[in-house]
């Protein structure tokens, strides 16, 4: 939105002037000016027809003068102008704690520093050391302002943000003056990695609320307070935007913060042709406010359907929403069964037992207990005489239980070795109710290997679902690479599944990948691979990476009742013996 955008620039030349050397008011003017429009509750475009923009605190005649400008032609040229000498690289820098525009200026002139590779080659090799006024502490603070700001620009991902940003939410909620709190940006649509988490709240008294927010145990640093938005910094470096809303505009806000940027861009511009004006304070046709305290009334409005935060990318969501074909999202309680899990007869910590009773928590009405194949050596893959050892173990809590749900299925994880073959005979994973089959060793195959190879193990008869396709795990291995058209076209020739694997680090299938291979016919399975009881309830993560993909329950094996369910189990298998 404008306000920031505009905020943004006068920061921006603030530091840019400081890193000049300019007269140290100027430089002070433009941040207050920056601070003052981040507060600011009215739109600039607005108060620029009214001519108050002489009444916003810090704007006199000339930055009155640079916001008209802006607004008229989208760029203030002086500004284009004084920055045009300094390198973009350190401008970025000039936000690392410990780190002022006057000591990157001496180090530019010093050592030609320009961005932050730059800088740390000179701390790396000691450069810094000779300078003066560089002391131990100084390069200390320095280097510690760099990792937090690291930290801070990673993205991090949805399995770490979320349950940090929950935990938060109850310490908000358990502030006196907050009458209801909120997730919103990318973590309310569930994208797999979080840039930084935006909270919302409703408070009786602003100030004191988003004041007693910073004091919060896991508040590690603040960035910024005002009466209406707070920055901070919490564990981890993650940081935290919360803004506190009027009650008549939550609805509003809630749909403006959680965005996407591109959804948000769309729907404005469906808003203006119906002559409405849309912003995170409501809806209005002209200075009429419609409406704006419910989220679902602002979509009413602006004639679209609401859809589920998750759809909302400006991929085709609102076309399909005034087209009435919105996608009928798979949820949580749809799911009946977990089809991948290990237990301490591999990699898993948990026992059979365990694991058993930690999926009839969940209320599954079906399990299946997928250990590794034997090549997977360091994940303890079992061999013949631990595998007949599991089924008995299996047939004994199965007896114990008796009728009590779930149903507990013998399954397997097997290996896809490089050439392709299985990890077992056929005569053993033909003993297994289901059949997983994973990559795990040789990712770096060409493409048309891989292809080939996975292409191989969707043939044999007794596969059912193929597990992480990618392999990918977020921040240490890319994903493998193959031709993922083919794949689906002969998964769903097939009747293999296709896994989105629900572990944080993984989330394999992508959204898009999944979408894809929905619209082209394949049915998918959401698993958690889990490795403990706890490990059960990642599921959600699987459920929402699945939900971006436009998935509907009809398309996800293991929310099947189990008559479809196995019935689908058992037919690739009358496949084979058909083509016997
Ligand atoms: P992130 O934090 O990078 O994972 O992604 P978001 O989507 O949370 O983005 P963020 O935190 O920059 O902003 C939160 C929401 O605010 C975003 O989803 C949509 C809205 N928003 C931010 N900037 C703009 C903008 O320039 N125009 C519009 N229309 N909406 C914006
Ligand atoms: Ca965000
Ligand atoms: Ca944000």
């Amino acid at each position: 939105m404008i306000n920031e955008e505009i905020a943004d620039i006068f920061e921006k030349m603030s530091r840019v002037l400081a890193f000049k050397g300019a007269n140290r008011f100027r430089a002070l003017a433009y941040e207050r000016a920056a601070r003052s429009l981040r507060d600011l509750e009215e739109d600039l475009p607005e108060m620029a027809r009214e001519g108050k923009l002489e009444d916003i605190p810090g704007i006199g005649k000339d930055l009155a003068g640079k916001i008209q400008e802006y607004i008229k032609t989208k760029r203030i040229r002086q500004c284009d102008q004084e920055r045009r000498d300094v390198p973009e690289g350190l401008i970025a820098l000039m936000d690392i704690p410990g780190l002022g525009p006057k000591t990157l200026s001496l180090l530019h002139e010093k050592y030609q520093i320009r961005d932050l590779d730059d800088l740390r080659r000179a701390l790396d090799t000691g450069k810094l050391e000779k300078l003066r006024g560089f002391g131990k502490k100084k390069i200390d603070n320095i280097q510690r302002g760099i990792n937090l700001w690291l930290a801070r620009h990673q993205r991090m991902p949805l399995g770490i943000a979320l349950p940090l940003a929950e935990k938060l939410l109850d310490d908000l909620n358990g502030i006196k003056q907050v009458e209801r709190a909120d997730i919103a940006g990318s973590l309310r649509r569930r994208r797999e990695t979080i840039g930084d988490i935006d909270l919302l709240v409703i408070s009786t008294d602003s100030p004191r609320a988003l004041r007693e927010f910073t004091k919060l145990p896991s508040v590690k640093q603040v960035i910024g307070l005002g009466d209406t938005r707070a920055t901070v910094i919490i564990e981890g470096g993650i940081q935290v935007d919360v803004r506190s809303v009027a009650r008549e505009s939550y609805g509003a806000a809630l749909q403006y913060f959680t965005g996407s940027k591109q959804h948000n861009i769309h729907l404005r511009t469906l808003a203006q042709k119906k002559g409405l004006k849309l912003n995170e304070y409501g809806v209005f046709r002209g200075e009429k406010r419609l409406g704006g305290a419910r989220e679902d009334e602002v979509y009413r409005l602006v004639g679209v359907p609401v859809m589920p935060p998750e759809l909302r990318e400006d991929h085709g969501e609102i076309e399909a929403a005034m087209e009435g074909r919105l996608p009928k999202l798979v949820d949580l309680p749809d799911l009946r069964g977990d089809l991948h899990m290990h237990t301490n007869y591999s990699d898993g910590r948990a026992t059979i037992a365990e694991m058993v009773e930690g999926a009839a928590a969940l209320g599954y009405d079906y399990i299946a207990l997928t250990d590794h194949s034997p090549s997977a050596r360091i994940a303890n893959g079992l061999d013949r005489k631990r595998l007949e050892a599991k089924i008995e173990e299996l047939e004994r809590v199965r007896k114990q239980r008796g009728e009590r749900r779930p149903r507990i299925l013998l399954g397997v994880e097997v290996d896809i070795l490089a050439d392709g073959r299985l990890d077992y005979p056929d005569e053993i994973i033909a003993r297994c109710d289901v059949v997983v089959a994973a990559v795990h060793s040789s990712f770096r195959q060409s493409r048309d290997r891989m292809t080939k190879r996975l292409l191989d193990a969707i043939a044999n008869p007794y596969v059912h679902i193929l597990a992480h396709p990618l392999t990918r795990l977020m921040g240490s291995r890319d994903a493998v690479e193959f031709d993922f058209e083919r794949i689906v076209e002969a998964a769903v020739e097939a009747g293999v599944a296709l896994e989105v694997n629900a572990q944080p680090l993984r989330l394999d299938l992508t959204d898009a990948m999944a979408r894809a291979a929905q619209e082209a016919g394949a049915v998918l399975a959401i698993n958690t691979d889990a490795h403990s009881v706890a490990q059960l309830e990642l599921i959600r993560y699987g459920v929402s990476q699945a939900r971006r993909g436009w998935i509907e329950a009809r398309s996800v094996v293991n929310s099947w009742p189990w008559t479809k369910f196995s019935r689908w189990l058992g037919q690739r298998r009358k496949r084979k013996s058909k083509a016997a």
